[in-house]
């Protein structure tokens, strides 16, 4: 098929603003290799527990979407009781920096057997970017497999009728890959999420589709901001109404903004950075409060009024306390782990939600989410202060005591607060793709990383900065 002059030139330029990466001052970067490793121990540990998860899941649930450690058995998150093989696309690029080669090849060749991008069903359109696509690509940068950007493409065209048939640009919540159905007219802000893939492929394949809907849906988001300057939860994709009207950091709400600044980061695009200050600023200012135990919290509020609406925070939000530091928002960002660090001190692991007020716990479950990790790698990257790998390795000796179950690997807790820990029965694909690899990059130092030149998306996916190894 010939395209016309427009669609060329319009390509040509988004190929042209996508190449233009920023560059972030790392200031871990040199920290990272000294002549003896204080962290080797819990490198080599990292790395053997990863192995024994993956054989878990390649024993029981290979090409499932989760593997049930303690039972044996498998489950799906996408469709019911159909999996994709997310565990594979999750695992694919953290198997490589681990220097797991073996496993990447077979990881490998599952994909390009077995990966079918036509998935028959409605699937969540977030879920699908930041894991299949986001991990397709990680996939392809780490093998540089052509047929794994293929299928990426393939999967980003059959996900573009949901931003297509949508009025308002912003997507519908689910599409159906295989017939281009769409459905969801409610999408929480955080479901918008799709700058980093969508630009990134643009950049390969040549195609300014991907990272033109993604923008697009993320300006018609940022439009609908309050004069406070923050964005209500959730929107309707079709009259572009609010659905609810609360502000906060914690899901559904909370990768928008880190999108924004990763899509900058990716692509120079100045509109993002410029709608990623605003928003920023705004939550500062009207969301971020400390509470009389001393301890510096986001609240809930009112998008337009600015009222607090609810004093509780999840896990989830953790992450922003990276996001702060990369930001050169440093005081805040230590501030903000520092309160979470307090939980830390007070439970053997992270509950899921606590009430920043009365430090009621009010979900004792911890999924093995990355988000408290993830803060510890970027603020360290970005400050270099030791202090960040410290408390990684301390959350990690939590996480291998009460979470692994020798020659099962890690499993998530029923309830994080109860001693002995009271374990449930799963490893979740992004445990795959995140939390290991965190630890992996602060403890080893490897050498397959680049600590100043990467792009890692929301759900951990290493985009860039992935180094051949020394023969
Ligand atoms: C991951 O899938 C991603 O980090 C996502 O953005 C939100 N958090 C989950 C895991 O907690």
């Amino acid at each position: 098929m010939s395209l016309t002059r427009r669609e060329l030139l319009g390509d040509a330029l988004a190929v042209a603003v996508a190449s233009q990466a920023i560059e972030l001052p790392a200031a871990a970067s040199a920290a990272t290799r000294p002549k003896t490793n204080p962290y080797a121990l819990q490198a080599r540990q990292v790395r053997d527990v990863y192995r024994e998860s993956w054989s878990a899941y390649k024993r029981h649930a290979f090409g499932a979407d989760h593997v049930l450690p303690l039972s044996g058995g498998s489950a799906s998150l996408l469709l019911p009781g159909k999996s994709v093989g997310l565990t594979v696309v999750e695992a694919i690029d953290t198997l490589y920096l681990m220097g797991l080669d073996r496993q990447v090849s077979v990881a490998r060749q599952w994909l390009v057997d077995h990966f079918e991008p036509a998935i028959a069903g409605d699937v969540s359109v977030f879920e699908t970017t930041i894991r299949l696509v986001g991990g397709l690509l990680a996939a392809h940068h780490v093998t540089r497999d052509p047929v794994l950007l293929a299928k990426a493409a393939e999967l980003g065209d059959r996900l573009l009728p949901a931003f297509e048939r949508s009025p308002t640009g912003m997507p519908f919540q689910r599409v159906n890959p295989a017939t281009g159905a769409v459905s969801g007219t409610g999408l929480s802000v955080g479901e918008a999420n799709h700058l980093v893939e969508f630009a990134e492929l643009s950049r390969l394949t040549g195609r300014a589709k991907y990272f033109a809907a993604a923008k697009r849906a993320a300006g018609a988001i940022v439009s609908r901001r309050s004069e406070l300057g923050l964005l209500p939860t959730s929107i309707n994709v079709v009259s572009g109404a609010v659905a609810q009207p609360d502000s906060t950091i914690d899901p559904p709400m909370d990768s928008f903004i880190e999108a924004l600044w990763d899509g900058w980061r990716a692509t120079g695009d100045p509109d993002l950075r410029a709608w990623f200050g605003v928003l920023q600023r705004a939550m500062l200012r009207h969301l971020f409060v400390q509470r009389g135990t001393g301890q510096w919290w986001f609240r809930h509020a009112h998008f337009a009024t600015g009222a607090e609406t609810s004093s509780v925070a999840s896990e989830l939000g953790s992450y922003y306390a990276g996001l702060l530091a990369e930001s050169g928002e440093r005081t805040a960002a230590r501030r903000y782990l520092a309160s979470w660090t307090k939980l830390v001190d007070r439970h053997p692991l992270l509950p899921l939600l606590v009430d920043t007020v009365s430090g009621a716990v009010l979900d004792p479950r911890n999924e093995l989410r990355p988000e408290y990790v993830d803060a510890c790698l970027n603020c360290w990257l970005a400050t270099g202060d030791e202090r960040y790998r410290r408390l990684a390795a301390r959350y990690w000796r939590r996480e291998l005591t009460h979470c692994r179950v020798p020659g099962r690997g890690m499993t998530i807790a029923l309830d994080a607060t109860s001693r002995p820990v009271k374990l449930g029965d799963l490893t979740p694909g992004y445990w795959f793709s995140e939390s290991p690899k965190y630890y992996w990059l602060m403890f080893s130092g490897t050498d397959r990383f680049d600590y100043r030149r990467h792009l890692l998306t929301t759900e951990g996916k290493l985009l860039r900065g992935a180094r051949r190894p020394r023969r």
